[in-house]
């Protein structure tokens, strides 16, 4: 993820002849929002991964936790990059429910 945020700077950086990687930000597509979303089904810690690695695949999606006790899902996403759509998707293409 750092590498490819760092890639992207680089280019960045080329394209505006700015030296160094680390001072050229883009706000718009590295801005993250945390979303969290209730999810029906989780019965156990192996449903909590099954989840996070199905949204671990979407595009934009920073981190995931997930509590099958209380039902929820905590998602660090770029909005820039994928949607609470997108992301509810991906988890009941899991096999879960988002009501
Ligand atoms: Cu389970």
């Amino acid at each position: 993820m750092i590498a490819a945020v760092c890639l992207r700077f680089g280019l960045i950086a080329l394209a505006a002849a700015v030296a160094s990687c680390s001072r050229v930000e883009d706000p718009v597509t590295y801005a993250t929002r945390s979303v969290e979303l209730r999810v029906d089904g989780m019965t156990c810690a192996g449903c909590e991964k099954t989840i996070c690695s199905s949204l671990g695949s979407v595009e934009g999606v920073q981190s995931c936790q997930a509590d099958h006790m209380a039902g929820r899902v905590t998602i660090v996403y770029a909005p820039a990059k994928t949607s609470e759509t997108a992301l509810a998707e991906a988890i009941r293409s899991a096999g879960y429910q988002v009501p």
